[in-house]
C-alpha cells in the first residue's frame, strides 16, 4: 500500500482540540469552559489531572506546526476554545483569542498546511453551563453568535470547517453518565442536550455557509462496528438500539430522516423538547461528513441496562488484541463503518477526521520505538483503501493526534500522539510512528 494508491488530491493530515492541547487556561482574558471547572472536582479525571498547561499549544504552536512541515502533513485540524473567545460566552468578544486563531492560521498557510477548524470539540463557556449549557434551547442562539462571529473573522483563511466533534460523546458523557464535564446525568438532561446539539449542527452550517459561501462545511460523528454477540433474536435487537444510538442519532436528522426512533423506542421522549419548525431546522446538507472510528463493539442483550436494554461484552473478555483504552484494535471496523455510512447514506464525500490509538511507548537510545501505533495506523489505512477501491468516497484520513495530551477523564494515561511530549520540560520527540506517518504521506517509503 502507498499514499498515491489513495490518488493525489487525497487530504493526510493529524486532528486536535483545543481544551486537550492549548493549556493557557486562563490567561490573556480567556474565560473557563466546562473542562477548566470538572477538572477542579476532586475523583473526576484520572489523577486529579488537568489541562491548565498541558502541551502548551497556546506558546508552542510555530513548534508543532513546525514538525508537521518536518514530517510532510499538510493538513491540520484543531478546534477553537469557545470561551476564549467569548470569555463569557456571547457578548464581549476577547481579541486576544481572536489573535491567535489567526496567528495559528497564518502559520499554518505560511508552511503550505491547511487549517480545517472545528467550532466545538467539548470545552463550553462555564457562564454557559451555569445557565443550563446544552440543556437550554437559548444555546441555539448563542452557538450561533459564536459560530457567527468565527466565521466572519476567520472564513477568509479557512476552507474547511466542521460544527461539532462527535456531539454523541459530549452529550452522553456529559449529559447520561456523567463521566465527562459538566458531570450530568439522566434521560432527560441528555434527550435535551441531543436535541439543542443536533439543532446547533444545522444551524451552525447554515451560519457558515452564508458568511462563507465557498467554504466546505462538514461536521463529525463518533462510529462505532456494531455486531451481536450471538446470532440470536435478543442479541440482534440489542445491537440494532445500540447502533441507532451510536451510528445513527446524528446523522439521521441532518439528512431530514429524524431521529431513528424506530430503532430505539427510548428516543421517542425527545419529542418532548422539539417545536412546531424543528424537523425541518435539523436538517444541513453538509459538504462532507467526518466519521471518526477506532473500534468496534460487540453487544448482548441486557434486562439491567436501563432504557438501552444492552450491553457490550467488553475486548478483554473476548480475549481480542486491546490498546491502553481497553479498545479492541479491529482493524475492520473502519472498513465496515466506511462501508456502512456509505451504503446506508449514499454520502458523497466522506473524511476519516480521526484515528489512532494509544500505546504505550519505549524509549531506545533517545528513540521511540511505538511499533504498536505504527501497526496499528498501516492496517487502518489498509482498511481505508479497501473501502476506497470499493467506491466508498472517501477524500481524507486524519490521525488522532498529533502530540500526546490530555485525554479527558483518562488525564495523560493514554498517549495517542505521533509526537511524544514531556509535560516537565516541553521537550517534543517524534515517535517512530510519526517518522512513518511521514514517509508514507511523502510518497518516499
Ligand atoms: O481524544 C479523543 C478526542 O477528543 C475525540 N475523539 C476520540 C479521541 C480519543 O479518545
Amino acid at each position: 500500500m502507498q499514499a498515491k494508491d489513495f490518488g493525489d488530491s487525497f487530504h493526510w493530515g493529524v486532528s486536535s482540540a483545543a481544551y486537550q492541547t492549548e493549556g493557557a487556561h486562563n490567561l490573556d482574558g480567556k474565560g473557563l469552559s466546562i473542562w477548566d471547572d470538572f477538572v477542579r472536582q476532586k475523583g473526576k479525571v484520572y489523577q486529579n489531572q488537568h489541562a491548565n498547561v498541558s502541551c502548551d499549544f497556546y506558546h508552542r504552536y510555530p513548534e508543532d506546526i513546525a514538525i508537521l512541515k518536518t514530517l510532510g502533513i499538510k493538513h491540520f485540524r484543531f478546534s477553537i476554545s469557545w470561551s476564549r473567545i467569548f470569555p463569557a460566552g456571547i457578548g464581549k468578544v476577547n481579541q486576544k483569542g481572536l489573535d491567535f486563531y489567526k496567528k495559528v492560521i497564518e502559520t499554518c498557510l505560511a508552511h503550505d498546511i491547511t487549517p480545517w477548524i472545528t467550532l466545538y470539540h467539548w470545552d463550553l463557556p462555564l457562564a454557559l453551563s451555569k445557565r443550563g449549557g446544552w440543556m437550554n434551547r437559548d444555546i441555539i442562539r448563542w452557538f450561533g453568535e459564536y459560530v457567527d462571529l468565527c466565521s466572519r473573522k476567520l472564513g477568509d483563511r479557512v476552507k474547511y470547517w466542521m460544527v461539532l466533534n462527535e456531539p454523541l460523546v459530549f452529550t452522553g458523557a456529559g449529559y447520561f453518565l456523567g463521566i465527562h464535564a459538566p458531570g450530568k446525568q439522566g434521560l432527560l438532561p441528555f434527550l435535551s442536550t441531543v436535541h439543542h446539539a443536533a439543532m446547533c449542527q444545522a444551524e451552525g452550517g447554515r451560519i457558515l455557509k452564508s458568511n462563507c459561501p465557498d467554504a466546505e462545511i462538514g461536521t463529525t460523528f463518533s462510529c462505532t462496528l456494531v455486531e451481536p454477540h450471538q446470532a440470536v433474536q435478543r442479541d440482534i435487537e440489542a445491537s440494532k438500539r445500540t447502533d441507532a444510538l451510536l451510528n445513527r442519532l446524528f446523522i439521521e436528522p441532518s439528512l431530514g430522516l429524524g431521529y431513528p426512533v424506530d430503532y430505539f423506542h427510548a428516543l421517542r421522549r425527545i419529542e418532548k423538547y422539539m417545536r412546531a419548525d424543528d424537523e425541518v431546522a435539523l436538517k444541513f446538507d453538509f459538504d462532507f461528513i467526518g466519521l471518526q472510528n477506532y473500534t468496534r463493539e460487540i453487544i448482548r442483550h441486557s434486562c439491567f441496562t436501563p432504557y438501552i436494554h444492552a450491553r457490550p461484552v467488553g475486548a478483554e473478555q473476548r480475549n481480542v488484541p486491546t490498546n491502553l483504552m481497553k479498545w479492541e484494535v479491529y482493524p475492520e471496523s473502519i472498513y465496515q463503518t466506511l462501508k456502512l455510512f456509505y451504503q446506508r447514506y449514499s454520502l458523497d464525500k466522506i473524511i476519516i477526521t480521526e484515528n489512532g490509538a494509544a500505546f504505550d511507548d519505549a524509549w531506545h537510545n533517545g528513540k521511540i520505538d511505538d511499533s504498536q501505533r505504527q501497526l496499528y495506523l498501516k492496517q487502518y489505512i489498509a482498511q481505508c483503501l479497501r473501502a476506497k477501491q470499493e467506491g466508498v468516497p472517501l477524500a481524507g484520513y486524519f490521525v488522532w493526534t498529533l502530540t500526546d495530551n490530555f485525554e479527558w477523564a483518562e488525564g495523560y494515561k493514554p498517549p495517542f500522539g505521533l509526537v511524544h511530549v514531556d509535560l516537565t520540560t516541553q521537550k517534543r520527540t517524534i515517535k517512530e510512528s510519526g517518522q512513518w506517518y511521514g514517509r508514507f504521506i511523502r510518497k518516499v517509503q
